[in-house]
């Protein structure tokens, strides 16, 4: 073996897919990796394009099935572009669940369970922090009237939009935009909701840091009508994503652990009918921030996919009538 192989090896070990799960990707890598992922067991891995960029990127996702009358879940990585640790999550975390459903289909999840992955929603902005800009946070829209770009995705949701903790102003990091759904982003994710909203059981949508655990409301300090099954799936998975590492997260409603923030990807699907909804803040808890070193991808990754595991059994739980959905 030539030294670069093993240096290469070393230093960022190959899937069995040959992809590195362990380095951050571009947007292009990630697009070809989801084609890769959906032409390596097409039976059970299937990409769709659920909207177009601003700048005219796909933006595809990924639905692992099983059976089409199975409850489903919804997860999506990268709102926010400089949250590289989100997109890097999403990919592990299909890769993780290929390997169990390929080594053995039968204890698998998705015999029960139809799981959709969206790896980079805001496409543009994503691809923006690996060319010009790598703490650019919002989509790259650009319209007449200012001279700033973009609109923060995760404001611009119709979840009391341009309410408390966001801002009217162009230049704003927290601009909700001219109208709600104004980005082409959010609103392929909002639609790709609103269209299924029958089967969606629980929606997760990774952001970092801060190492947190998030349920509805942002928008209100009021509590969700279902507070307590919120409050119930966030405990287990505070205690699962502390089991591998004892990694410590806070959990709660956004408005009271975060801020008051409207105009949300949580708030908006949970209000859309989807009983379970979660803002994850992955690591860290500021050290290195947006630019967590590329070494903590595994460990994210392993104690991340045990917090999923309770959104899973969540999903599963209320689809069973276990646990009262939303009334
Ligand atoms: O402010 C945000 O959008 C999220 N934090 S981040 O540092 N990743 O930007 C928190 C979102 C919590 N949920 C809502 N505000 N709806
Ligand atoms: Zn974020």
């Amino acid at each position: 073996m030539a030294i670069d192989d093993q240096v290469q090896t070393k230093s960022s070990p190959r899937a069995s897919d040959g992809y590195v799960y362990d380095q951050y990707h571009t947007y292009d890598d990630i697009n070809s990796w989801t084609f890769d992922r959906a032409n390596e067991n097409p039976s059970l891995v299937t990409r769709n394009v659920i909207g177009t960029s601003w700048e005219g990127r796909q933006i595809p996702m990924l639905t692992l099935q099983t059976a089409s009358d199975n409850p489903a879940i919804l997860v999506d990585c990268g709102f926010h572009a400089r949250e590289w640790i989100s997109p890097a999550f999403c990919q592990c975390y299909v890769r993780q669940l290929m390997d169990e459903y390929e080594s053995s289909s039968s204890t698998s999840v998705l015999n029960k369970l139809t799981i959709h992955v969206i790896p980079v929603v805001n496409v543009d902005g994503y691809q923006y922090t690996w060319t010009n800009d790598r703490l650019w946070r919002k989509t790259r829209s650009k319209r007449a009237g200012s001279v700033c770009y973009g609109v923060d995705p995760n404001r611009n949701c119709d979840a009391r939009w341009s309410g408390p903790g966001s801002s009217g102003s162009p230049c704003s990091e927290t601009y909700y935009g001219p109208e709600k759904e104004s980005e082409p982003e959010v609103y392929a994710v909002a639609e790709f909701i609103r269209n299924n909203i029958g089967s969606l059981k629980a929606y997760v949508t990774f952001h970092a840091y801060g190492q947190m655990i998030l349920y509805p409301y942002s928008y209100t300090t009021d509590l969700a009508a279902t507070n307590d099954n919120l409050d119930y799936y966030a405990v287990q998975a505070y205690q699962a994503v502390k089991s591998a590492y004892n990694t410590r997260y806070i959990y709660g409603p956004g408005a009271e652990t975060i801020y008051l923030a409207a105009g949300g990807s949580d708030d908006f699907a949970y209000d859309a009918g989807v009983p379970l909804s979660y803002t994850i803040e992955l690591r860290d808890k500021g050290k290195d921030g947006f630019i967590l070193p590329p070494d903590q991808i595994a460990p994210v990754c392993v104690e991340t996919f045990n917090l999923m595991k309770v959104m899973h059994q969540g999903a599963l739980d209320i689809d069973a009538g276990i646990i009262d959905p939303v009334q």
